[in-house]
């Protein structure tokens, strides 16, 4: 695959040796659960995207910086950055722009298949990496999700149908996320978050993920039993989305 080649390529650019060497990799991480559950914090895990396969260019103009620090004034519990290059147009700069702003979990937005790209993701500032179900086998999602805690990350395993959480479901992560969005026709539907929220044990974070645009959406998801929210597009594709998001929690 095209995410391979990109691996591949990297991995012969930047040794796994230098990017253990940088100062983020020595940094420890914030825990994404504490962070949910800190009553001051609004559960919204805040996105910054660019733009995306469905919608193409969402927001061309807004600086990494400013919208992330936004997001923190209107108390998200943690900061979501793309950083796939080819469908999001998102870069590990970003992701480092995101972190010299944030003093809150920080999560890398990537399809991760290689544990290079957690080493990484670590040396460039996240503090959570997401594993998608969809795109890697179970013994995948155990082994590249063992690897991540090793290094003092927080892993959030995202799932769209009942099939891939029966068999994708380890201890190994501390979240998991029912992505609304079908990432192969990009259709999104609430549905898929209320049918499977009582399926996903208690001791995972529970993480609704896209197509949020409403804040009582949030709380009927927060009745149904979600602790975290995945909202991106509704505030990236407004001209302010610092300002956005201080409307919706306001
Ligand atoms: C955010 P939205 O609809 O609020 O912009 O969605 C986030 O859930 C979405 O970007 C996403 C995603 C993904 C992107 C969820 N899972 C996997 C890329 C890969």
């Amino acid at each position: 695959t095209k995410k391979r080649l990109e691996v591949e390529q990297a991995k012969a650019l930047v040794a796994v040796a230098d990017l253990e060497s940088t100062p983020l990799f020595e940094r420890a991480c914030f825990s994404l659960s504490d962070s949910v559950r800190n009553q001051g914090k609004n559960g919204i895990i805040a996105e910054f995207k660019r733009a995306s396969p469905s919608k193409g260019i969402i927001n061309n103009h807004s600086s990494v910086a400013e919208v992330v620090t936004g997001y923190q004034e209107a108390g998200v519990s943690a900061v979501s950055v793309l950083t796939d290059p080819d469908f999001f147009k998102g870069s590990l700069a970003d992701l480092v722009a995101a972190r010299e702003a944030l003093q809150i979990p920080l999560l890398r937005k990537e399809f991760i298949i290689d544990e290079y790209q957690i080493v990484e993701a670590k040396a460039h500032g996240a503090d959570i990496i997401l594993l998608i179900a969809a795109v890697l086998d179970p013994a995948e999602v155990k082994a590249l999700s063992e690897f991540a805690k090793s290094l003092g990350l927080n892993v959030l395993l995202e799932v769209h149908n009942q099939e891939e959480l029966g068999c994708s479901m380890v201890d190994s992560v501390d979240a998991i996320g029912v992505n609304n969005r079908n990432l192969n026709d990009f259709k999104v539907s609430l549905d898929h978050s209320l049918e499977l929220v009582d399926l996903i044990p208690s001791r995972f974070i529970k993480v609704s993920e896209s197509g949020i645009s409403d804040p009582n959406t949030i709380r009927q998801l927060r009745n149904a039993g979600f602790q975290g929210f995945l909202i991106g597009e509704n505030f990236m594709k407004t001209t302010a989305p610092s300002k956005a998001i201080k409307e919706f929690v306001s």
